[in-house]
């Protein structure tokens, strides 16, 4: 691990603080949790499970995509600006997005996006509503304003829609969970390619739940989280796990490194969490128990991390790690 590469772009003043004092675990969270509130829009019931990116503009150095839910609790996406990664400016607005197809430009919903850098372009996923049922939606930006809504790359019902930072073996790559209508008693994660992010195929398994008696928090259904980080061990992904209790869906989340080059294949994958929710706003909220990653923030040279996640399907939260460690730890717990 002494020779471990991490890929990206240089972030030495992305948020972090120190582990704390005394503190055992992996991941810890950030002392100002939740950095966003439910209701820092006049119009918002709730802000959580949002990606953020680094981003220039002006006086800021990130930009976002929010999951804002409003007070009528229809589901909408929010574009949101920031100096320091922490404090967010959220537009009260909603995205309008622009598409030359009026069938794709027809919105019912949009939730749980993803921003992947590609080159100059900012792509958004998303599970958009597509008459009435979940599928995920594609659109590019390059200053956070004018977004451009492509075809939905997948069939519904699906969600949990995340794009490789770059193309695979000259393919653009991504991670899907195929699901049904409701609120999906079953996930698997799925890896797909494409020529041109319109056309989609040679789908594979990457990944399904694991068996209860191995690791218990991931045992109902498994769904990639923020956009996949390169390094010479693989591709870091960080993904959600789903146990289902006597009170309903428990949201979890742990890592896995996947091969490079055919990402369908698990080198490694953790089979304890990396985080589970425990904090007061992570355990009470619309949904209780929820944590659930939508994007991390990374600097290669010192490896470290924050994961910004939903808690408790009410609020937004930030964990922080060093990737080593977490490498590592996917190694000592590694169920595969
Ligand atoms: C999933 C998605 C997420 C949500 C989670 C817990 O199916 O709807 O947006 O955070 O359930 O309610």
């Amino acid at each position: 691990m002494n020779n471990l590469k991490i890929l990206g772009d240089a972030l030495p003043n992305m948020p972090w603080e120190e582990r704390p004092a005394g503190c055992k675990a992996i991941l810890w969270r950030c002392s100002q949790n939740p950095i966003i509130e439910r209701d820092a829009l006049s119009t918002s019931n709730s802000i959580f499970n949002s990606a953020v990116v680094p981003f220039r503009k002006g006086e800021y150095n990130y930009a976002g995509v929010f999951r804002c839910d409003d007070t009528n609790v229809r589901m909408r996406l929010h574009a949101g600006f920031s100096v320091d990664g922490l404090h967010w400016a959220i537009d009260e607005n909603d995205i309008r997005l622009e598409s030359a197809n009026p069938e794709i430009a027809k919105w019912d919903y949009g939730y749980d996006p993803r921003v992947a850098k590609l080159g100059d372009r900012y792509y958004v996923t998303w599970c958009n509503g597509y008459r009435d049922d979940p599928t995920v939606g594609l659109a590019w930006t390059e200053d956070f304003e004018t977004f451009r809504q492509m075809e939905n790359i997948t069939l519904p019902c699906n969600r949990n829609g995340v794009l490789f930072p770059r193309k695979i073996g000259g393919r653009y790559a991504m991670l899907s969970r195929p699901s049904d209508k409701g609120h999906t008693p079953f996930g698997d994660i799925y890896y797909s390619e494409s020529p041109d992010l319109e056309f989609w195929g040679r789908h594979r398994l990457v990944m399904k739940p694991a068996e209860f008696k191995v690791s218990a928090w991931q045992c109902t259904k498994v769904g990639a989280g923020p956009v996949p980080i390169e390094t010479s061990e693989g591709w870091l992904l960080i993904y959600h796990g789903v146990h289902q209790t006597c009170n309903g869906f428990n949201y979890a989340f742990g890592a896995a490194l996947l091969d490079l080059d055919e990402p369908w294949r698990v080198l490694a994958r953790t089979g304890a969490y990396l985080l589970a929710p425990a904090a007061s706003y992570e355990c009470m909220g619309d949904v209780p128990n929820v944590t659930f990653p939508c994007a991390t923030l990374h600097d290669p040279a010192t490896g470290r991390i924050a994961i910004y996640y939903g808690c408790a399907d009410t609020v937004t939260g930030v964990a922080f790690g060093r990737i080593p460690e977490i490498i590592d730890f996917i190694r000592k717990t590694n169920i595969e």
